[in-house]
């Protein structure tokens, strides 16, 4: 049974009813058609990203963009045309970076087996292994995964949480997925790397009702440093901070001792405080070892990964991730 805790309360009985990882997707899935697929992403991954190692977060977040729309079939990676606006250029997918990044892997994997490997594994795999990288945890990804047609800005709009999200559409954005609330506090807790720009949360520091206010639940000190340091002003749309101050490249529990000192940057961070199932998982992360947080990680990305997955003989495997075969 799944759980976090040495104490397992009442919480544990919430959290553990949906969490076996149920899909058509299986390990090694290439090991025939494409058997050294798994490892030249590796390969590259592994020798790249210790040069960039920003990018590793881009592309964890860029799994996540493409799991919560239409499932995990790289829809996040096609481009808009005459007449339909992709994903990319919805509101929430302006700061995607690691489109670059993953068309050179798909090149080398279709070197190797053209028209074998999907651009939705690709992003998987690459996640995991930029993860790795930079030393967060291992996780299964299971593939076979096949990527889809369709990619509508309007969808990537509706389906991915704002960081502006309180605890109500949280929790109903990941039931959406199947994602319950201790995959949604596992899963926010990848904001233990990267960067946000301050546009993302500017409201919460200068106008948080419309009355030129703060928002009270973010600690007073950290919300004037943020002010006078980073966000000077409400309209910066330039500059980024780093989401886990002093550990933004190592992926730790600074994000949770950060929620715990109402430092969590955004709403949808602090919403995780608010209430007392998500707020007691949270303190007990932070009284165990981070193998847990490891553990846990892995298991509900896992999850992630497999979210409404296309497999079979729907979709395609496409040659070009951003665009469809014709
Ligand atoms: C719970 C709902 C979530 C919300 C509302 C949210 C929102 C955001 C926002 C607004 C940013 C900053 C964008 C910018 O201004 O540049 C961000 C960054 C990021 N998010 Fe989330 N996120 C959520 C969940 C997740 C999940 C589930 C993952 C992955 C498992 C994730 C991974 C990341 C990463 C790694 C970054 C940093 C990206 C970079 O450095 O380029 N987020 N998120
Ligand atoms: C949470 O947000 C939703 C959608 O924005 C809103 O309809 C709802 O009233 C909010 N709930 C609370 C408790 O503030
Ligand atoms: C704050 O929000 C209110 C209501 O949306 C708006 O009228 C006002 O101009 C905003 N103030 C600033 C400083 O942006
Ligand atoms: C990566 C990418 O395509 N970003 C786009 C996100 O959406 C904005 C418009 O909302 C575009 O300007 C960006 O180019």
């Amino acid at each position: 049974m799944r759980n976090i805790g040495i104490k397992c309360l009442l919480i544990c009985v919430m959290f553990s009813s949906l969490y076996s990882v149920k899909s058509d997707l299986e390990l090694g899935f290439y090991e025939k058609s494409c058997p050294d697929a798994e490892k030249i992403i590796y390969d590259y991954v592994k020798k790249h990203i210790p040069n960039v190692p920003s990018l590793a977060a881009a592309l964890l977040r860029m799994h996540f963009h493409d799991c919560f729309v239409r499932g995990c079939d790289a829809s996040v990676l096609l481009s808009s045309t005459s007449n339909n606006k992709a994903e990319k250029s919805a509101s929430p997918n302006q700061s995607l970076r690691g489109f670059d990044f993953l068309d050179r892997v798909k090149s080398l994997v279709e070197a190797e087996c053209p028209g074998v490997v999907s651009c939705a594994d690709i992003i998987a795999l690459v996640a995991r292994d930029s993860v790795v990288a930079i030393g967060g945890p291992y996780w299964n990804v299971p593939t076979g995964r096949r990527d889809g047609l369709i990619s509508k800005s309007s969808e990537a709009s509706r389906e991915l949480p704002a960081p502006t999200s309180n605890f109500s559409a949280l929790q109903a954005s990941f039931a959406s997925k199947g994602l319950n609330l201790l995959d949604l506090v596992i899963l926010s807790g990848a904001h233990t790397i990267g960067v946000s720009h301050c546009q993302s949360f500017s409201n919460r520091l200068y106008n948080f009702t419309g009355k030129g206010d703060e928002d009270p639940s973010l600690d007073g000190v950290y919300a004037m440093n943020l002010k006078e340091k980073k966000c000077r002003t409400p309209k910066d749309m330039t500059t980024i901070v780093e989401m886990d101050p002093g550990s933004f490249r190592t992926f730790d529990l600074g994000y949770y001792k950060h929620l715990l000192q109402r430092r969590g940057l955004f709403q949808s961070d602090a919403a995780l405080m608010s209430n007392a199932a998500t707020k007691s998982a949270i303190i007990q992360l932070l009284h165990n070892p981070l193998e847990v947080f490891f553990k846990e990680f892995a298991l509900s990305m896992e999850k992630m990964g497999s979210i409404e997955v296309k497999t079979g003989s729907t979709g395609e495997i496409r040659k070009h991730c951003a665009v469809i075969n014709s």
